[in-house]
């Protein structure tokens, strides 16, 4: 199969020019190509965003959850078809704002679904609103003053289950790649934050075109290997 068999074509790709997700998209279809994985088997399900868009997007089984409400879907398909792939390819407020309870607990059972969490650090197709992703300092529509609340630390969550975290931003192609293979990969449950840019909504905001913008991911983040754990600003695949 090639990644374009994975693409819908029947529908124009509503997302703005530059945007991040394109990336992941494109990421996640070539993988599921590169597995040759039967598109009768695989199972896309997003929440609500610009990320959510994405189920319409994909030329497999897809569903538009309710926001907040990818991972049950998720869980239900793999309960009742053990087989399948269920990928979950949703943004930072739809995973780990209104849908984090949801998160916690597949975590805890390490459900055997996947997990590509768009991260632009804000809630995008609302505007920009300041989210729990947002770092300390940042200016959003939400904190004209800057962001006095700390981030939240996925990463800390993930792993006190002992499952799979992995970190990756949309400025290093090779290493989201790696990462999402890694991800498809794992038996168990997966977990990937990927810092994406928001031409928009961020950019846009914060004085940035989109190659400032990944200009400015590349010179934040670091990528490491063979870690077990990770700071911050450092992009990584951790295995426990
Ligand atoms: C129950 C409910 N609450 C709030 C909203 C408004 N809403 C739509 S998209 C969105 C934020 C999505 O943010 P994120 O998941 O980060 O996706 P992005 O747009 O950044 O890709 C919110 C709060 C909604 N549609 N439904």
């Amino acid at each position: 199969m090639k990644t374009e068999d994975y693409k819908r074509k029947e529908v124009r790709i509503r997302w703005c020019d530059g945007c991040g997700l394109y990336m992941i998209y494109n990421a996640v279809c070539a993988e599921l190509a590169e597995l040759n994985f039967p598109k009768k088997d695989t199972y896309v399900i997003s929440g609500i965003g610009c990320a959510g868009r994405s189920s319409g997007y994909f030329d497999v089984n897809s569903l538009q959850a309710l926001h907040g409400r990818t991972i049950p879907v998720a869980v239900g398909i793999k309960e009742v078809k053990p087989h399948a792939k269920a990928i979950v390819f949703s943004g930072d407020g739809d995973l780990l704002a209104i849908g984090l309870n949801h998160l916690l607990h597949a975590s805890r059972r390490n459900d055997d679904i996947k997990v590509f969490c768009s991260n632009n650090e804000v809630y995008a197709m609302t505007g920009g609103q300041r989210a729990p992703t947002t770092p300390i300092k940042r200016v959003t529509t939400t904190s004209p003053y800057g962001n006095q609340e700390p981030m939240i630390n996925i990463k800390d969550i993930i792993l006190s289950h002992n499952n799979f975290f992995a970190r990756s931003s949309t400025a290093f192609p090779d290493h989201l790649t790696r990462c999402v293979k890694e991800a498809m990969k794992h038996k168990g449950f997966s977990f990937v934050d990927i810092k994406s840019q928001c031409p928009v909504n961020v950019g846009r905001k914060l004085g940035m075109d989109v190659a400032k913008m990944l200009k400015w991911y590349k010179e934040r983040f670091k990528i490491k290997e063979n870690v077990k754990d990770l700071k911050e600003d450092e992009l990584g695949i951790i295995k426990r």
